[in-house]
């Protein structure tokens, strides 16, 4: 019976990736398959260490000091060095940009430096650690722009000129969610093999969801198209009101978001006028996967991937998920607009 048969075709995510790039004849070096394997790397030592956090409870404890009398760096300042350190060593880097650190890490060295650059935040969610909620890596791609030895300019690019993006959620088990513009792959860690397994070929987004995701505890703050949209869905003419699913950590919404369909929604209100999630390092990476999945992303009114960074901390407002649930939201905007 196949399916009690272990398999003796596991497919691993290096295996996925490499299959996919010979698949697509392109003059692909294999330098984005060694930079994705460093990123593994980062993910299975996080995903470690966020195991490690909740048995011996490391979280929070900055400042102080372990066994060893060492300074105890808090989980996402040491999730940031790990990856800044993997990524560096990987040679396929130029720029890296984080969101635990202000300025951006170009890579000197020339022995070292690649033509990817990396926007990263190494453990989004991580205030949730100590109650034990999925939090995440998230993380997009760009390649140096032709001629550019890697400075700041090649990420304050839109996301839409990312070559990959993706995720990984520490849970149960650890996920990677990855796309390299070809579609939507998911991935879980085999903790035996220490290799991420193909469980979730070809993610496609439902057309339309039954889910809401907003934090509706900034409600009186809510600009008036993003309180018709929630009414609209709250108190529907058809009397079957959406569900509300709100995790708070985005890694985790979007999960759902992405497997179950709906929407998820941070939008921009009087309190945080330009949102709160990161452009580059949530907002883009997020977005590429939604559009690869056969979903949308926006700000209420224009695509995120096209908006344009000015700074490599810029905020954005985001409504994501299944197109349809996105384009009810499109509509109260530009009926809001046409009323001013
Ligand atoms: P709020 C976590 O702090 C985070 O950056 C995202 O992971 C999450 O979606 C959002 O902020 C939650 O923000 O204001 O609802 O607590």
């Amino acid at each position: 019976n196949p399916d009690e048969m272990p398999s003796t075709d596991l497919i691993t995510l290096t295996r996925h990736v490499l299959a996919e790039q010979f698949r697509l004849g392109s003059t692909a070096t294999g330098d984005l398959t060694s930079l994705l394997i460093a990123i593994q790397v980062t993910s299975k030592f996080i995903a470690n260490n966020v195991r490690k956090a909740r048995l011996i409870n490391l979280i929070g404890l900055a400042g102080d000091t372990n066994v060893q009398g060492e300074e105890q760096k808090k989980l996402d300042v040491l999730s940031n060095d790990i990856m800044v350190n993997a990524l560096r060593a990987s040679g396929k880097t130029a720029v890296l940009v984080s969101e635990e650190l202000d300025d951006p890490v170009i890579i000197s060295d020339h022995r070292l430096k690649g033509k990817y650059c990396v926007v990263f935040d190494p453990l989004d969610g991580s205030s949730n650690i100590d109650a034990g909620v999925n939090i995440g890596t998230i993380f997009g791609i760009y390649k140096v722009r032709d001629g550019s030895t890697g400075t700041v300019e090649d990420v304050l690019r839109p996301g839409r000129e990312m070559v990959a993006a993706g995720y990984t959620m520490y849970g149960s088990s650890a996920n990677l969610v990855l796309s390299t513009g070809h579609g939507v792959n998911g991935y879980t860690l085999d903790n035996a093999l220490g290799e991420f397994i193909l469980t979730h070929p070809d993610i496609k987004i439902p057309s339309r969801g039954k889910i809401y995701s907003f934090n509706e505890g900034n409600s009186c703050f809510f600009y008036p198209p993003v309180v018709n949209y929630l009414h609209s869905i709250k108190f529907p003419a058809n009397n079957k009101p959406y569900s509300a699913r709100y995790i708070g950590s985005m890694v985790a919404d979007v999960h759902r978001t992405l497997l179950y369909g709906g929407i998820f929604g941070y939008p921009d209100d009087k309190k945080s006028k330009k949102g709160k999630l990161r452009l580059l390092y949530e907002a883009y990476p997020m977005a590429f996967l939604t559009e690869q999945a056969g979903g949308l992303a926006t700000t209420g009114r224009m695509r995120v991937l096209d908006v344009e960074p000015t700074s490599i901390h810029d905020r954005t407002p985001i409504f994501l998920g299944s197109k349809e649930d996105v384009q009810d939201v499109l509509k109260f905007y530009e009926e809001y607009d046409k009323s001013q």
